[in-house]
């Protein structure tokens, strides 16, 4: 049984952010840039009966949708203790893929001081980029004509992910981040709060969000922003193609099984 396949085309935000330069009105000349947005995989929750299964499905599905790059939106693995031949394992598989990913830390898997991808050889591997490890906030694709920005989470204290948005370096910013969309008054006690007029400020390209489960659209509609869900519950992936005739284009696409 395939979920559903879910499709949103809206325009894109870089024409309209007036962006400065000759990248402004490359609108129909350059490449379609393809990205596999997933987040909340939960890696070593229970490792003897998931493994690194979920893992595989998500880099697998982006092989099969010729992903550009993977864009990995926080709590990729459930906790920070995760053992080393795990991680390593984990590491393996990124390494074989060898597709550019972007890892951002959430509240599971934090920067702390003992925190997985410290621990870990992540930072060794060359296409492998870990917000607030390997680079600030901000890692750039100029091949790509891309960036991809983000906070990392560096503790479990409450943080504002998308505090202070960057002016655009590249023809395409993507930004991401790990926390709670506000729908309303009922969700301000909650941590790691995003808001409309937040994720306005962005004027990313596409906003890519996790922390949640499940799939839904976000925000107000002024930027491109999606929570990919987990791949364990919603069972997809985001594809995002950046540059398509109809602008800014989102697929929801079924995970493929792992090979396990
Ligand atoms: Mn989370």
């Amino acid at each position: 049984m395939r979920p559903r396949v879910e499709r949103a085309a809206i325009n894109g935000n870089s024409a309209a952010a007036g962006i400065e330069g000759s990248t402004a009105d490359a609108g129909q000349a350059g490449r379609v840039v393809r990205l596999v947005h997933s987040s909340d995989l939960h890696l070593g929750m229970d490792e003897a009966r998931h493994g690194l299964g979920v893992l595989e499905s998500v880099l697998r599905t982006a092989e099969d949708a010729r992903a550009d790059l993977v864009v990995l939106v926080g709590d990729v693995f459930d906790h920070n203790r995760v053992a080393l031949d795990f991680l390593d394992a984990a590491t393996g598989l990124l390494e074989a893929a060898g597709r550019p990913t972007v890892i951002l830390p959430g509240n599971h898997d934090s920067l702390v001081p003992t925190s997985v991808y410290r621990r870990g050889r992540f930072a060794e591997v060359e296409h492998v980029h870990v917000i607030g490890l390997t680079a600030e906030e901000r890692v750039s694709f100029p091949e790509l004509d891309l960036e991809v920005w983000g906070r990392a989470h560096f503790d479990l204290w409450d943080m504002t992910p998308l505090r202070d948005p960057p002016a655009r370096t590249q023809r395409w910013l993507v930004a991401a981040a790990h926390g709670h969309w506000v729908t309303g008054p009922h969700d301000l006690h909650r941590a790691y709060l995003i808001h409309d007029e937040q994720i306005r400020a962005t004027r990313a390209d596409y906003l890519a969000l996790g922390h949640w489960d499940r799939w839904t659209p976000a925000g107000d509609g002024s930027v491109v922003a999606y929570y990919s869900g987990s791949p364990v519950h919603a069972k997809s992936v985001n594809l995002v193609e950046l540059g398509a005739a109809e602008g800014i284009r989102v697929e929801r696409v079924p995970v493929l099984e792992g090979r396990a």
